[in-house]
């Protein structure tokens, strides 16, 4: 955590607000939006590829039911995610099972909400989600592959997210994937931290170009958005926020988690929300 901040974010709404808890999801909506969450014990499941599946099913099924149809934003939270070997690999069992809740719909590519996968200290496949009752804007990076077409060497199934979602219906909300050193398809700057932080900036600047080029709408660090930082190893800290601060991102609008991320080399991710001004 940077300085004294608690390690907290508050969601707020200008509009009114109904909180609830049904069918194991706890959830808050406005007019607009839901969000909510999900916990599911591991134990319960044969396997995390299982868990996935129908967690995925539950929350798509609950946002349906709900008249928020339009999944835009995702967290993925479980333990132990580099453990496992190959397509064993816990993070990619969890691929393989969102990716088969996703599949059952037609041309589901073009409607991946952002996402971010991140290893948590605590037992339980976490989700967290944000849907609406509008669709959002798919963006993809073309400095990247595109994940959901990620090629076969990253396991059975390839992750199912966009990298960014525009929220309607007044599109004001850049959602911003967990985004790290990764060009094309492949990592980058194994060994060197402040080098993945720099490449992961490139990606987001390449982010909010794509963003313009889609919505006529100039996108970027701006301080009513909220950042999160998911860092390997505690004794990265201080380089990364420098180096974060060098690229502009707003510190004091950035939480750090130290955090297992879906890659074994990745040592640094950055995901967030930020505002987009009026279209
Ligand atoms: C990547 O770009 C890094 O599986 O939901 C980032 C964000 C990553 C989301 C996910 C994975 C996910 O592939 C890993």
């Amino acid at each position: 955590q940077v300085g004294k901040k608690p390690l907290l974010e508050i969601w707020r709404s200008t509009l009114p607000v109904e909180h609830g808890f049904k069918n194991g999801v706890a959830f808050a909506r406005n007019e607009h939006i839901l969000v909510g969450q999900l916990v599911l014990n591991e134990n319960d499941y044969p396997s995390l590829d299982e868990a996935a599946f129908e967690a995925y099913q539950r929350i798509l099924a609950f946002q349906r039911n709900q008249g928020y149809k339009h999944a835009l934003r995702m967290w993925n939270f479980f333990p132990d995610i580099n453990v496992g070997d190959a397509d064993d690999e816990r993070y990619r069992q969890f691929s393989l099972g969102r990716a088969r809740t996703f599949e059952q719909f037609r041309h589901f590519e073009r409607a991946l909400p952002a996402a971010s996968a991140i290893g948590s200290y605590r037992s339980g496949l976490l989700i967290h989600f944000v849907a609406a009752r509008t669709p959002g804007v798919q963006i993809e990076n073309p400095r990247q592959v595109s994940a959901f077409e990620y090629p076969r060497q990253y396991g059975p199934r390839s992750p199912s997210f966009s990298r960014a979602v525009v929220a309607g219906p007044g599109r004001d909300r850049l959602f911003v994937s967990g985004t790290a050193a990764i060009v094309g398809h492949q990592s980058r700057h194994e060994d060197c931290l402040v080098s993945q932080v720099e490449e992961t900036l490139r990606n987001w600047q390449s982010l909010f170009s794509a963003t313009h080029r889609a919505t006529g709408q100039q996108a970027g660090f701006d301080r009513d958005g909220t950042y999160r930082v998911y860092l390997r190893h505690a004794r990265d800290l201080d380089p990364c926020l420098a180096a974060l601060a060098h690229g502009s991102v707003p510190l004091e609008k950035t939480t750090v988690l130290r955090a297992d991320i879906c890659r074994p080399e990745l040592l640094f991710e950055l995901d967030g929300v930020t505002a987009l001004d009026p279209a």
